[in-house]
């Protein structure tokens, strides 16, 4: 490989199967751009100084064009702009294009929180869990506005857009957990839209996934208060009282709530229910409609779990 100089304080760690590449090629085009640069700066003070009109007879040359010379310095600086393009547009190709036999999982992200589901396994949670050293594909999809969805130390990064699916796929080389950002400015907290990706060894993955991703055997309540993370409920509703997008969650159930069309009622279990999959049907007074609606994306199980945990938040 190409040098990784200086790597260790310019770059992220390198922990997929493309990272080192995408980095071999930065430094290649970085380099050779310095040299050029230097060089082109150097030549241009040179020929200043050297062909500096000194009088007022002093005629310039009579030479107006060299042909041959015009050929050449338009011919040979092309010849690493093909290099950059034909070896950048394979490694894109490799970055785009999946191999077979990927670890397939979806991904939702919404303001602002990201979702991972484990369709064969019906795992849903909100760090992204992965095997070391197997390719995973992530299809993604956004509930509201563009999001982007970027693991530096594996240098990949896609759009997510709502209403359409797009894939990223990378291949984890170290044990290790790494932060998943979000690329693309998305609101109010898009700076609190971070999440992370564990990756794990084959055996502690296969375990992670034998206890449906959960630690040890909680109680309802325990399990909904795992749940109100895992869907992002958190990112936008505290469970102490205090304020956030959302309002907090303590102090709810059997809570009597005005809503913005005047009507008021009783928090109960199907009013829960009700804002979790529908939240645009009725709207806190004070609170503007930013919930998005859970409809089909969240377990009727955890939507159970969910409703002992707030009863819980006395
Ligand atoms: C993007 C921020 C956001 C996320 C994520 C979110 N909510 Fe909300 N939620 C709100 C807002 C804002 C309101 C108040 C407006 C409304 O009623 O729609 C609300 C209202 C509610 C209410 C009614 C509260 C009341 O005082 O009557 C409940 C219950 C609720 N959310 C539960 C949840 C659960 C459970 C989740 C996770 C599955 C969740 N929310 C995720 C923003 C969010
Ligand atoms: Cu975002």
């Amino acid at each position: 490989m190409l040098p990784r100089l200086f790597a260790s304080f310019w770059m992220p760690e390198s922990a997929s199967t493309v990272s080192d590449e995408v980095d071999a090629i930065y430094f290649f085009i970085l380099y050779l751009c310095a040299f050029f640069f230097v060089g082109i700066v150097a030549a241009t003070v040179y020929f200043a100084l050297k062909y500096k009109r000194r009088g007022n007879d002093d005629k310039t040359s009579p030479v107006d064009h060299n042909s041959r010379l015009e050929f050449w310095w338009s011919v040979l600086p092309s010849i690493p702009l093909v290099v950059m393009f034909v070896w950048g547009f394979q490694h894109w190709l490799t970055i785009q294009i999946p191999p077979a036999n990927t670890l397939d999982l979806r991904v939702t992200a919404r303001q602002w929180s990201w979702q991972f589901d484990y369709p064969r396994e019906g795992i849903v949670n909100d760090q992204l869990v992965v095997p070391v050293n197997t390719p995973v594909k992530l299809v993604m999809t956004s509930t509201d506005v563009l999001h982007a969805f970027f693991v530096p130390e594996f240098r990949v990064k896609q759009d997510v857009v709502p209403g359409r699916y797009s894939v990223v796929w990378f291949e984890a080389t170290k044990v290790g957990t790494f932060n998943v950002f979000c690329a693309e400015y998305c609101g109010k907290d898009h700076s609190r839209m971070i999440t992370r990706v564990v990756v794990k060894s084959a055996e502690d993955y296969a375990a992670w996934v034998e206890k449906g991703g959960i630690e040890g055997n909680p109680d309802p309540v325990t399990l909904g208060g795992i749940f109100v993370k895992r869907y992002g409920c958190t990112q936008c509703h505290s469970d102490d009282g205090s304020g956030n997008t959302g309002p907090t969650l303590k102090g709810l159930y059997g809570k009597q709530e005005k809503f913005t069309d005047g009507t008021s009622g009783v928090v109960d279990d199907n009013y829960i229910v009700e804002s979790i999959l529908n939240p645009g049907a009725k709207v806190v007074e004070g609170f503007a409609p930013r919930m998005p609606s859970f409809k089909g994306k969240i377990k009727d199980k955890h939507v159970t779990a969910i409703i002992e945990f707030i009863k819980s938040l006395k």
